[in-house]
């Protein structure tokens, strides 16, 4: 029997299990990235580990996410960051040079080899036909320390996708169509592996644009072959010694086969406050727009901004929209540049923004009150972009640029007069990695250099024998990581977990972390209470660790999302799931409940007991092995100290 692509990945890097869905194993990781807002406390967790050095054939740290610099503290974690690279042995990408996910793939990411990220959207470089997976801060510093990563076997998906795509159709929109098939919520333990004749005509940059919304999706990752599209891209990367060719064997076996046309797909959208709101830009044409943004790590790639400047050349942006260009990078801010496009833009009327996260996170641009924003990027979650009353639709460069000169929403295909410009990529980008640092040779020397908005990455202690609790919240479906820990103009906090921890559930209910306090002086430990889908999102492991450090010791949810659960198992935090589902209208904000026998618990099945309404909730678990050990022992750091690793 033939392989499968992901099979033939995974069975290179395995170290331990077997190869069926479900079983934990344990796979080797050749590469790792952190990013400023998560990275800090991966290096502060890996420094605590005592490894001398990182063990990977390569690590990047990069800077992104925190680049407004209003204050000391994002250039404290630039310089903590910096120092930490050098004395550790990683690659360091200073803040300007780019989003992570576009420079990893521009410069790092190699076909056939595994990488494990820090920041959910790793999976980007699956593009370059790589495994790559995002995970909480924590997993990514351990496999910095080890090479080793431990997951569920996945299941395997297969989409072909066949044909061509018409003119003004981006890969944005075919992964808002598989986004409108699959739902963003309950595709945990999922890797789609993609093949089919339409591939022919999907370059890297925009397979990328594909595997970067998986995320979205909730699977583990997706991964697209390695043929002679991608050889040409690194070739044009001065870096064709990298490629290798990966490709599933004709006998291959999936879990299921879907089948796309590419020539059925039209321009999407999706709709507030859900990327998998998908809809057909036709079905909202006329809509007004305020603002429009076009960047992130989704759809900032040379061709994209090249056919955005295309759409707009000669024409004036409405005085009403406000037009933002935020390039991915350097690589394709000095691209634009030399090709004229990045002053076409301008002539329109765009603001330029910094190759960075910005927008995206809600670090910049936020927009005005009740207004309508047309984002390039992947994520639309409610006040994710900085205001709570606006409605923000998800869409490819081309019906982003198509609706900024038309103040409404407007299909690009409806623009006549302009004739669809087919760019192909380049044969060479430009090349300068002046803004990478190498590894120092002298590693051990640098001295690592820590403001005084770095705290220490707090540790758990082991949960007592019995939970006597009280619920703190009480939250509905699809709470994001968002939600739970805000980014925006609270990111600078992320080295900084005592201040931080202030902000939990600040959109949902500001009173939380009080709550939190009062529950800890009257004698219980706080209970978190959920609907579907808990935790997606975002990898941020704070959204695990600041609950930890106001005393949560178990989230009880109808679903918890694969990287968040994770992290709540690495910090020491329960994942418990309601065995009925209807038994969430039994818990209310404020119950007193317990959990008797935790070890048992752990072991096993556990039981809730609400004293407040006298009725006894069964939950479920599914820790593996391993999972049992950390969680008795109070996290992962607690689990690999103990073990002495
Ligand atoms: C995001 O897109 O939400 C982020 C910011 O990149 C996060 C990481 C973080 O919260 O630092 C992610 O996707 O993992
Ligand atoms: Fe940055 Fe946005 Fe991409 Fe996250 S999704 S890495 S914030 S550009």
């Amino acid at each position: 029997m033939g392989f499968g692509i992901v099979e033939k990945v995974i069975k290179e890097h395995l170290l331990k299990g077997k190869m069926v869905s479900g079983e934990e194993i344990v796979i080797r990781i050749d590469q790792t990235l952190t990013q400023d807002a998560t990275g800090t406390m991966a290096y502060l967790q890996f420094e605590s580990l005592g490894i001398p050095k990182i063990k990977t054939e390569l690590s990047v740290s990069y800077v992104d996410h925190n680049t407004i610099q209003a204050g000391f503290e994002n250039a404290d974690d630039h310089c903590y960051l910096q120092t930490a690279a050098s004395k550790y042995g990683a690659y360091f990408s200073k803040a300007g040079n780019g989003i992570c996910h576009q420079v990893h793939l521009e410069r790092f990411a190699e076909p056939g080899k595994t990488l494990l990220g820090s920041d959910s959207h790793t999976p980007t470089a699956g593009g370059m036909g790589m495994l790559a997976i995002g995970a909480g801060g924590l997993d990514v510093a351990v496999a910095m320390g080890t090479c080793e990563y431990t997951l569920r076997y996945p299941k395997i998906i297969r989409i072909n996708l066949e044909g061509k795509l018409n003119p003004w159709v981006n890969a944005k929109d075919i992964i808002l169509t598989i986004l409108k098939m699959f739902g963003a919520k309950g595709n945990v333990g999922i890797i789609i592996e993609y093949g089919g004749s339409g591939l022919e005509s999907l370059d890297v940059p925009e397979r990328a644009t594909i595997t970067n919304m998986g995320a979205e999706l909730g699977i583990t990752t997706s991964i697209f072959p390695s043929d002679k599209l991608t050889k040409r891209f690194l070739l044009s990367q001065n870096r064709e010694y990298q490629w290798k060719e990966l490709k599933a064997d004709s006998d291959a076996k999936y879990e299921k086969i879907i089948n796309i046309n590419l020539d059925e797909i039209e321009p999407m959208l999706a709709c507030p406050h859900s990327p998998g709101n998908v809809t057909t830009v036709r079905e909202l044409v006329g809509k007004k727009v305020d603002q429009v943004i076009i960047g992130s790590c989704t759809n900032s790639s040379y061709n994209d901004l090249k056919t955005a400047a295309h759409i707009v050349k000669g024409r004036k942006i409405p005085q009403s929209v406000s037009f933002v260009v935020s390039p991915g990078s350097r690589q394709v801010l000095k691209m634009i540049t030399d090709d004229g496009s990045l002053s076409t833009l301008i002539d329109a009327g765009a603001r330029i923004a910094e190759c960075a996260c910005g927008f995206c996170i809600g670090n910049s641009h936020a927009p005005a009150t009740k207004a309508v924003s047309i984002r390039t990027n992947n994520r639309n979650f409610k006040g994710r972009c900085g205001t709570q009353s606006a409605s923000v639709y998800l869409s490819s460069p081309e019906t982003a640029a198509a609706c900024a000169l038309s103040e409404v929403v407007t299909d690009p295909r409806d623009l006549k007069e302009l004739v669809f410009p087919y760019f192909t990529l380049p044969k060479k980008f430009c090349v300068d990695d002046t803004m990478i640092i190498s590894p120092a040779p002298e590693y051990k020397k640098t001295k690592i250099c820590k403001g005084p908005n770095i705290g220490e990455s707090p540790i758990n202690e082991p949960l007592s024998k019995n939970i006597n609790g009280r619920i703190a919240i009480k939250v509905g479906d699809e709470i994001t990581t968002d939600h739970i820990m805000p980014a925006g103009s609270r990111l600078k906090y992320r080295s900084n977990i005592k201040k931080y921890s202030q902000f939990v559930f600040e959109g949902i209910e500001p009173s939380f972390p009080k709550q939190c306090k009062d529950n800890k002086s009257d004698g219980y430990s706080n209970i978190i209470v959920a609907g579907l889908s808990y935790g997606q999102g975002s990898s941020r492991e704070h959204a695990a660790i600041c609950p930890m450090y106001l005393g949560v010791k178990a989230v009880v949810a109808k679903s918890i999302e694969r990287i968040h659960r994770t992290n709540l198992i690495n910090f020491g935090i329960l994942p418990l799931i309601f065995m009925k589902p209807d038994d969430y209208q039994r818990l209310n904000a404020g119950d007193i409940v317990e959990i008797r026998d935790v070890e048992k618990a752990i072991a096993e099945n556990s039981k809730l007991k609400n004293k407040t309404k006298n009725v006894d909730i069964e939950l479920k678990h599914d820790f593996t092995e391993k999972e049992k050990q950390i969680i008795a022992a109070g996290g992962l750091l607690n689990y690999i100290k103990r073990k002495g690793k």
